[in-house]
């Protein structure tokens, strides 16, 4: 806490600190939430071992923040925009000695996160307001943003990656995976179709999110949304990346880490919702092919996350954060499960939209 404090401290923002306590679930940042005699905040150690590019990354932020609060002034919406407050050396972070990257921003008050959509209107509100999120940013430079994490998304540097690691199998953990390692490359060459579109040049790439978990999208207490969250990912990408990573977690009947298997199915009612949500608002800006292939862009970004969870299992759990050894193999299985129930249902999802 005396270490926490001294980090707080050097924000001229945050004054009479009172305390300063663990947040949130996220896998990737350090949250803790700030208590002080008048006012709440968020501070956060950016995790610079996976975003090596922590200015590029707090421009990123601070450009798109006032932007979004420009697009929102004059409006009756209830959304909300993070504020990050500057330190002492007038930088958005503080530097500390060990050289981690602290910042502190506004806390969303009154707001929750879900890890699991409890009802219908909870998948419609977060469509929406993923959907405005894009929305709003077609009007933003998309060149001006850099790449906090580069090929974040690309499904070839993915593969490549898991590839190598199953080679090398640093972990002794390869033996014990042969379904898994089969359902990934049964499924590869398939799963490239949205990085072969845009590479034609037939799907454009806008300023994304490229997160769109459930919970990183604040609700209040009236199940209205307040706020989009995590905006570290960011950068240009493709619409896919957005709607089939949201769909990977609204939709999914089971926690993103279950270890009973027979709870994981993907619930079409919430799928038709986060859709009808999310094109209430896009559907003015997205081409008629950006539409055509979001229902497959939740099976492939369900499929990359699962990837992603199984090759940090091969490297010995080097990206996430796990609490037990087995825990990135569960969440892999639990995508993998969830991709087969949307190939399941795939014509009823293409038939929705
Ligand atoms: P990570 O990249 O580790 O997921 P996030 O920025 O998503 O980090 O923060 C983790 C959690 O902390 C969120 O899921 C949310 O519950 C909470 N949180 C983050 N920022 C805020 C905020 N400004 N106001 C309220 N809660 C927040
Ligand atoms: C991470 O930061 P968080 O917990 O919201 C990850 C996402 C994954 C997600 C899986 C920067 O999101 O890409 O989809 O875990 N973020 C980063 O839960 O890798
Ligand atoms: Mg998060």
């Amino acid at each position: 806490m005396e270490k926490l404090k001294n980090i707080v401290n050097r924000f001229p923002e945050v004054k009479n600190v009172i305390s300063i306590t663990p947040f949130g679930s996220g896998h990737i940042n350090d949250t803790y939430k700030v208590e002080t005699a008048s006012n709440r905040y968020i501070l956060q150690r950016v995790n610079h071992q996976i975003f090596k590019n922590v200015e590029g990354l707090t421009d990123n932020i601070v450009k798109v923040t006032q932007f979004l609060s420009q697009q929102l002034a004059g409006t009756d919406t209830d959304m909300q925009v993070v504020e990050l407050f500057k330190a002492d050396s007038g930088k958005y972070f503080f530097n500390d000695e060990d050289g981690n990257y602290w910042r502190v921003m506004s806390f969303i008050n009154g707001s929750k996160s879900y890890d699991l959509v409890e009802n219908d209107e909870i998948a419609y509100k977060g469509g929406k307001a993923y959907g405005q999120f894009v929305k709003m940013l077609s009007g933003f430079p998309v060149d001006t943003l850099v790449d906090t994490i580069l090929d974040f998304h690309n499904i070839d540097f993915r593969l490549d990656n898991f590839r190598k690691a199953v080679k090398a199998d640093p972990a002794g953990r390869v033996g014990a995976i042969p379904d898994e390692i089969k359902f990934v490359e049964e499924r590869a060459d398939d799963m490239r179709k949205i990085l072969i579109l845009g590479k034609d040049g037939e799907i454009p790439l806008r300023v994304t999110h490229n997160d769109t978990k459930i919970n990183n999208v604040l609700f209040n207490d009236a199940g209205e949304t307040i706020c989009v969250i995590d905006l570290d990912t960011v950068m240009p990408g493709y619409i896919h990346y957005d709607f089939g990573d949201a769909i990977r977690t609204f939709t999914n009947t089971a926690n993103e880490d279950e270890k009973d298997l027979s709870k994981v199915s993907m619930n079409i009612e919430y799928y038709k919702a986060f859709a009808k949500g999310f094109l209430s608002e896009t559907k003015s800006v997205l081409s008629e092919i950006e539409v055509k292939y979001l229902p497959f862009s939740a099976r492939l970004m369900t499929y990359i996350i699962g990837l992603r969870f199984l090759t940090d299992y091969i490297e010995g759990d080097v990206y996430y954060k796990t609490k037990y050894p087995e825990h990135n193999l569960t969440r892999a299985k639990v995508q993998f499960r969830l991709v087969e129930s949307m190939e399941k249902q795939f014509s009823e999802m293409e038939g929705v939209l």
